[in-house]
């Protein structure tokens, strides 16, 4: 990788004037005041759970930048948290970082988050498969007999979970749901995250992008119940390219595929340390970062 190249990269977020109020395996969000955060997105990648040694160049930006894609296409469905991407519109404590800042971060209205994770699975995939194999159901919810990995369920079907203590997602019933959130609001975010992903896997379709399954997470502000976190990225969302979909056995990742080509290649034992990329593994999963976006907007990201 260029020596260019890699000054693009940002691994680790170190804004010593700002306080960390949460930290992610690839992104970080800092207290601005009472009222707001800042969400910042690295280059970080992970795989199997852990972050790898090497970073993407432009992957924190391109998902940064398609989170603020679909805030804008679905704002007439949901309000959301988001106040601004301008880094010139910060707080000044943040904008003296605006360099490192640019395109990769957003300034967000402080919610207060639901302890629920809204999952949604238009294709039976990954744990949902897992438990369909052995029940017949996913979340308590009864499937039709038959369906292959991967197949489309008949509709997009609602599979909350919460967060384990060990970080990993837990399915729950939408009955244990109703019991920690509240009936009301429990058919409220359902309905809002079918919705939302109907008309987002349907655009994404016809750009040649399934979103298989993905990932909300919404708060209450003075707008309501609110879409926060990032939103139907790649790393919220399992992208699968249109173009090789099929049924019948697991699906490519449209972006993490190198990655996992090439940790099956080394026989990586999924330990730690986790291993580093070969430059071209990163610089391919860079383009397939940019291509998703170019495909899902329309636009091209200046690199
Ligand atoms: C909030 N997170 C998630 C997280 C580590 C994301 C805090 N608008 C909000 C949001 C949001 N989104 C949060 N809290 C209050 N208001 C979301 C779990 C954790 C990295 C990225 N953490």
């Amino acid at each position: 990788m260029s020596s260019q190249l890699l000054d693009s990269v940002l691994l680790r977020t170190d804004f010593q004037d700002l306080q960390l109020h949460a930290s992610g395996k690839v992104r970080d969000v800092y207290r601005l005041g009472d009222e707001h955060l800042l969400f910042v997105a690295s280059d970080r990648i992970s795989a199997f759970d852990y972050v790898l040694a090497t970073g993407i160049p432009h992957k924190g930006r391109v998902l940064t930048q398609i989170s603020l894609f679909w805030f804008d296409f679905l704002r007439d469905v949901v309000p959301n948290h988001m106040v601004t991407a301008d880094v010139d519109q910060y707080p000044n404590e943040a904008r003296k970082y605006a360099d490192q800042l640019r395109g990769r971060s957003m300034l967000v209205q402080r919610a207060e988050m639901f302890p629920v994770e809204c999952v949604v699975r238009g294709y039976i995939s990954g744990s949902a498969w897992k438990e369909y194999k052995a029940s017949g159901k996913v979340c308590g919810i009864q499937l039709p007999a038959g369906l292959k990995e991967s197949d489309p369920f008949p509709e997009p079907i609602f599979t909350p979970a919460t967060k384990a203590v060990t970080g990993h997602d837990e399915n729950i019933s939408f009955e244990e749901m109703c019991k920690i959130v509240g009936d009301e609001d429990a058919h409220v975010l359902r309905d809002l995250t079918l919705k939302v992903y109907k008309k987002a896997a349907a655009y994404a379709r016809a750009r040649g992008i399934i979103i298989a399954d993905t990932k909300f997470e919404f708060g209450r502000t003075s707008k309501g119940i609110t879409l926060a976190d990032e939103v139907l990225t790649p790393d919220s969302s399992r992208f699968w390219p249109a173009d090789k979909y099929t049924p019948g056995k697991s699906q490519e990742s449209y972006d993490k595929q190198y990655v996992r080509d090439y940790l099956e290649e080394i026989h990586w034992d999924k330990q730690p340390p986790a291993p580093a990329l070969p430059a071209e593994v990163a610089r391919r999963t860079s383009e397939k970062y940019l291509e998703a976006y170019t495909k899902l907007t329309g636009r091209k990201l200046d690199v």
